[in-house]
Formats: C-alpha cells, sequence, structure tokens
C-alpha cells in the first residue's frame, strides 16, 4: 500500500496558475517535465510516491526486473546521458531502474519542480477559460492551461475480487505496492496468487526463502528463461560507441526488440513455409537468446493459430523437461490460448522452483479460491494454513489510473462516462471533448506493446510538439474531432481483430477485471506504422484535429 505522507506539502489556498500539470513522476512525466521547462513554460509535476520512477518506484517485489534489455530500455533524449549511465546488467532489475530515474531527476534537476506525496483527485475543464482547474488531494487548487496525463498504462492495482480477505489474520503483501523495508519469508508457509510476470519473478525468489511456498495458479503462462547476465566492460563500450545505430533500428521497428548487446534478426517469413527441422532450429535458437524474441520470430505466429501452435508446442515441451513431475508439468503448461497473447514472460528459473519439495501448485482453475479464512485460504473442501499471502493478481491497465481521477471536459462530462463502453481516442493520445488533455502511451497507441521509455519519450516529444505549435500561433486549445477519433478506433479494432490477441482472456482486451468492456486497449498496428502516422497528421497541419 502507498506510504502514509509522514511530512504534507505547503499548500497556498488560493488558485495557482501554472502553464501546465503533469500527473505521475514515471518515466513519461519525467522527460514531459524536462521538454515543458525547455520550452520556457510553467509546469508542476504531482507525484503520489515519495519519489520518482513509477513503475519502479511501487513495484518492489523480489525479483523485480525489467524484461526489455536495459540498453534498450533507457532514455534516448540526451547523448550525454546514454553515455554518462552504464547498465550493469543485460536486463536491469527494480533497484537499478529506479536508481537510473533518480539519476535523471538529479542530473536535469527536475526534482524542484515535482510535488510528491500528492494525489490528483479531479481534473475538470473550464469552458470559459479554456483552462484545466486540478485539485489535489491536501485541497491545493492550480488552474492550467494543459494537462498531460503520465499516469501510466500498469499503475492501478487490481481489487482483490475474492470473498473474504478481513476474515485472514495473516500478513498480505501485493506486488505493486510492495514495502520499502525488506521482507523476509524465513520459516514462513507463504500462498502467492498469480502467475503473470510479477507471479513468475517473485516466485523463485520468495520459494529460496519460504518454509513452504504453495503457488494458486489460474491460467499458466509462457514463459521464456531471460538468461540474464552482467554487461561487460568491452559490452557496455559497444553500446555506447553505437547508440545512434540501435536507436535507428529501436525507433524503426514494430515491437522495439532488436537486441541489444547484438543484434537480433526479425523474420518475415510464415512459421508454415519452412520445414519443421528448420522450425525447430528457429526455435532453439530463440530458447537458446532467452527473453521477449519469440514476438519478432515467424511473421505469421500471432495472427494464424496453427503457426501458433507450432511455438506453443514447442514451449510446452521445455515445460515438460524442467519440470520433473508430469502432473504439475502438465498444470503448468498453457494450453487453451494461443501463445503470446498474453503478455509472455521472462523468468530466471521459474518451472525448476517447482522440483523444489518446499513448492506445491494448486489448480484454481478447476475450482477457484472459496474465500479467505483467518488462517489463509479455502479451495474446495481443503483450506491451506498460509503465515503470509502474496497477491500477483496485476492491474486495471491502461485505464484504470484514469479512471482514479475525476476527469471532466466540456459540458461536465466525465471521462469514465464518455468511455463506458471502451476508451475512445485519436491516435492514443487525445480524446475529443477534453482539450489540451493529453495520454501518454493512451489506450489505442502501441504502448505496452513497445518499449515503454521510449514510446512514453515519443509521446512526450509528439505532445510537446502540439504545445509548442499552440504557443507559437498563439492558440488556445486543440482536441481531436468525433470523427477522427471514430475512424481511428474502428482502426485500432480491425487491426486488432486480424491477430489471435482478441481470442484470449487477458489484460490486454480488460477480460481480467470484472466487468470491465472487453475492447482491444493497444494498437497493434506496430510502433513505426504508428510514428509514421502521427508524422503524417502532423504535417498535415494536425488532420483530424481542431484547434482554436
Ligand atoms: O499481472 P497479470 P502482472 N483469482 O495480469 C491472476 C508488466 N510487467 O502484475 O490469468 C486467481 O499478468 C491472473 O490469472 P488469470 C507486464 O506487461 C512487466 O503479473 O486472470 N487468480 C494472473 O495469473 C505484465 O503483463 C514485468 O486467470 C487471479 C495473475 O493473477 C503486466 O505488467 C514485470 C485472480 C495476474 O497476472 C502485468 O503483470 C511485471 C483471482 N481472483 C509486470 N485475479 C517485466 O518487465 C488475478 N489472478 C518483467
Amino acid at each position: 500500500m502507498p506510504e502514509a505522507p509522514d511530512t504534507q506539502p505547503q499548500i497556498d489556498p488560493s488558485i495557482q496558475t501554472l502553464d501546465a500539470v503533469v500527473i505521475g513522476a514515471g518515466f513519461a512525466g519525467l522527460y514531459q517535465l524536462y521538454r515543458l521547462r525547455g520550452m520556457g513554460l510553467s509546469a508542476r509535476v504531482y507525484e503520489s510516491g515519495t519519489d520518482v520512477g513509477g513503475t519502479w518506484y511501487w513495484n518492489r517485489y523480489p525479483g523485480a526486473a525489467c524484461d526489455v534489455e536495459s540498453v534498450l530500455y533507457s532514455y534516448s533524449f540526451s547523448k550525454e546521458l546514454e553515455q554518462e549511465w552504464s547498465w550493469s546488467e543485460r536486463y536491469a532489475r527494480q533497484p537499478e531502474i529506479l536508481r537510473y530515474a533518480q539519476f535523471v531527476a538529479d542530473r536535469f534537476d527536475l526534482r524542484k519542480d515535482i510535488q510528491f506525496r500528492t494525489r490528483v483527485n479531479s481534473a475538470v475543464f473550464d469552458e470559459s477559460t479554456d483552462r484545466w482547474l486540478i485539485t489535489t488531494n491536501h485541497g491545493e487548487r492550480v488552474s492550467a492551461k494543459y494537462c498531460v496525463m503520465a499516469t501510466g498504462c500498469l499503475s492501478a492495482a487490481k481489487d482483490v475480487d475474492i470473498p473474504g480477505l478481513e476474515q485472514y489474520k495473516g500478513k498480505t503483501y501485493f506486488t505493486a505496492r510492495w514495502p520499502h523495508e525488506a521482507v523476509d519469508f524465513s520459516g514462513q508457509r507463504v500462498g502467492v496468487i498469480g502467475t503473470g510476470s510479477s507471479g513468475i519473478q517473485s516466485i523463485p525468489i520468495i520459494a529460496e526463502q519460504a518454509k513452504h511456498l504453495t503457488v494458486f495458479q489460474r491460467t499458466p503462462n509462457y514463459s521464456i528463461p531471460a538468461r540474464n547476465g552482467p554487461m561487460t566492460a568491452a559490452q557496455q563500450q559497444h553500446v555506447k560507441d553505437n547508440y545512434a545505430e540501435l536507436r535507428t533500428r529501436q525507433y524503426n521497428h514494430y515491437i522495439g526488440l532488436v537486441g541489444g548487446i547484438e543484434a537480433v534478426p526479425t523474420l518475415t517469413t510464415s512459421a508454415l513455409e519452412v520445414s519443421p527441422e528448420e522450425r525447430q532450429r528457429e526455435y532453439e535458437y530463440r530458447w537458446g537468446l532467452g527473453g521477449l524474441y519469440y514476438y519478432t520470430c515467424y511473421a505469421d505466429l500471432y495472427s494464424n493459430l496453427e503457426a501458433n501452435e507450432t511455438l506453443a508446442e514447442f514451449v510446452r515441451g521445455k515445460i515438460r523437461e524442467k519440470v520433473r513431475d508430469p502432473k504439475t508439468a502438465d498444470l503448468l503448461c498453457p494450453k487453451d490460448y494461443p501463445f503470446g497473447t498474453k503478455r509472455l514472460c521472462a523468468d530466471s528459473g521459474y518451472y525448476e522452483t517447482y522440483n523444489r519439495d518446499n513448492v506445491s501448485l494448486v489448480d484454481i482453475k478447476t475450482t477457484p479460491i472459496e474465500t479467505f479464512t483467518a488462517n489463509g485460504l479455502k479451495v474446495g473442501d481443503q483450506e491451506y494454513a498460509l503465515d503470509a499471502i502474496v497477491f500477483a493478481t496485476g492491474f486495471d491497465a491502461m485505464t484504470g489510473a484514469l479512471f482514479n481521477i475525476d476527469i471532466r471536459g466540456r459540458d461536465g462530462v466525465a471521462l469514465k462516462d464518455k468511455w463506458a463502453a471502451g476508451p475512445y481516442t485519436y491516435l492514443g493520445l487525445m480524446t475529443a471533448g477534453f482539450p489540451n488533455m493529453f495520454i501518454t502511451t493512451g489506450p489505442g497507441s502501441p504502448s505496452v506493446l513497445y518499449n515503454m521509455i521510449i514510446g512514453n519519450e515519443m509521446h512526450v516529444n509528439w505532445i510537446s510538439d502540439a504545445i509548442d505549435y499552440l504557443e507559437k500561433d498563439d492558440r488556445r486549445t486543440i482536441e481531436p474531432t468525433p470523427e477522427a477519433e471514430k475512424a481511428w478506433v474502428d482502426h485500432v479494432n480491425e487491426v486488432g481483430e486480424t491477430t489471435l490477441f482478441v481470442q484470449t482472456n487477458s489484460w490486454y482486451v480488460g477480460a481480467n477485471v470484472p466487468g470491465k468492456p472487453r475492447v482491444i486497449l493497444p494498437y497493434l498496428g506496430g510502433f513505426d506504422v504508428y510514428c509514421q502516422k502521427c508524422d503524417d497528421v502532423v504535417a498535415k497541419d494536425y488532420e483530424g484535429f481542431v484547434t482554436a
């Protein structure tokens, strides 16, 4: 849970006036502040945490790491920063990424315009002034011409949707709100609920500490060994010497996974065009590489079920090889959805953990958790006594953090109401009726299907250019036309329908949150195509937007 504020910010009771308010001090918010300042605008960032870092501030669970290579998962806007910072491992772990965010904040002197321990309660557009009135949990009120929602795609943790938690007397932990002090599970009976990326990363480490670990699995995930390791000095230097070229390849790629230390090819052939032997060689090569490189393997893996099944079965074979008990191995094999259509995981010893004597796996798909009890939880007739329960149960993705703020646009319309049947945006950047409100990596943009730092950087650049355009031309507002927005939403849905992603119950389609409309949330047309579209819109004098 969020830290209790120990020092309250000093609040000015009058309405303050700023050019821009940015909500969230993660990687988007930090860079947005840097750009606004560079344009000579007054801006403040509001952040509910006590420090910068966003996702990497909150998700401190054991094993938390990024599964995009560190040299790719870093800002590109400053050539000096690229040279000054050195990543110690191929895949950076949470503490190092947090240190990087802190380094950036200090390096560019950003903290003086960030107000921590402050939650924005509401953002209301005032049509009489064409400005946003932003109010915080401390009662502060700010009038700003621009409001940037840098609130994150995976920042609103999903509520516990299993009954009886109030009865449970043991300790509870949430991967998305992990305590800042060290948690020691030694000698304890621990339960983990959830086997997505967060569960899969934390389970091997919790298993090493706990007396007994019980994993409650509803849906098994496909996970690939990360094969993390230290970066040598020579590798670091090589990347630094070739950063410009690496960035060019990264920007011009649909998902940005181009290989960090060494280039990894993106295939354009069909999995069904090649012989089974060649396919096997390719799958083995990528298994050996580790990480997410099956997303750049054969071109039809995510649009053709038959192609996908060749890879799914390959990975199931690996799981069966790794896990000694055939029943456990079978339970860990995903069978009822295509490979990679729930976010693929990268692990360090996940499947091997189930060979330990102190780890057991409970299938809660067949028999769901009925309730929590004073001592643990009940599955069917069986009660599991647990000293601690870890919730790795995910997020209300892409819209949850926005809906946690009372956002109202023209005519007092609430964003929540406008988006009741699913998010409606133009380019994932803006929504009609909410002038000058920008969303970084919003629904309808590639966002979570690209690299979050570079994707945010691209959005901040686009937003900053739009703001600059308004300022230089002495205009008051920009917002999409309802027609352009509808055409974009239709396009996002059409592209989604051509893929296997829409078939799977995942957070990509909102299926993990009871009652959430089922809509494909990210844009699946590829980052390169998307960037071209955004550039074209600007080149055509902000086609699809109205400015006044
Ligand atoms: O969350 P998830 P996450 N009863 O939604 C289960 C990014 N990320 O925090 O699949 C029982 O993936 C749920 O079961 P099911 C990454 O984009 C990146 O792990 O709904 N089980 C599932 O197993 C990732 O995709 C990194 O049937 C319940 C799990 O909880 C995203 O964040 C690291 C349940 C939730 O999995 C989210 O990952 C971490 C219930 N009531 C996260 N409710 C890296 O860069 C939920 N579950 C490596």
